[in-house]
């Protein structure tokens, strides 16, 4: 198994079923990731200490995704200076602007890329991600390419009925 380019951690396993888009995404560009639920206020120390094991050994990218306080995107970006990108989880209470304010809220010096709310900014970290990794990797710009005339074929041919 090749290291990781990518690390995707999430706070709860109940944001799963929404970062598997990461996953898929990161996948389907045949990116080496790995993703692990990890939490900022439940487990600070295996946290901090997964995040040092990755940048040590060839991580690139960061995806950390929370919900409610949401504080976990910006307790990663504070033990690494690699590219950190949030998602913040719909929840249940404030339909996840409460994910989002907190995430994007970073005060200057330490910053995450805040996406937007669930799948969409799941699947655009992921992407976000391949985009960085392809700045250096031509195989991976060329898939990305591939991917944007995938979609704009798509609209192209849409008949409405
Ligand atoms: C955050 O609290 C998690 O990222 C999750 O989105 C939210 C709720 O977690 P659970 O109570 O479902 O474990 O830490």
């Amino acid at each position: 198994m090749p290291f990781p380019l990518v690390a995707v951690v999430m706070g709860s396993r109940s944001d799963w079923e929404v970062m598997r888009a990461a996953d898929e995404t990161l996948q389907r560009f045949g990116v080496p990731h790995e993703c692990r639920v990890l939490s900022a206020h439940r487990t600070p120390a295996a946290l901090e200490k997964w995040v040092k094991e990755c940048a040590e050994n060839g991580t690139e990218v960061f995806i950390a995704a929370a919900g409610g306080a949401a504080h976990l995107a910006g307790v990663v970006a504070a033990h690494t200076v690699l590219p950190v990108l949030g998602v913040p989880m719909e929840s249940a209470s404030l339909k996840g602007l409460d994910s989002l304010l907190a995430m994007v809220q970073m005060p200057a010096g330490v910053p995450v890329g805040t996406l937007a709310i669930g799948k969409a900014g799941a699947t655009n970290a992921a992407l976000l991600a391949v985009a960085i990794l392809a700045t250096s990797r031509p195989e991976l710009k060329g898939k990305l390419e591939s991917y944007r005339r995938e979609q704009a074929e798509k609209v192209l041919g849409e008949a409405l009925g």
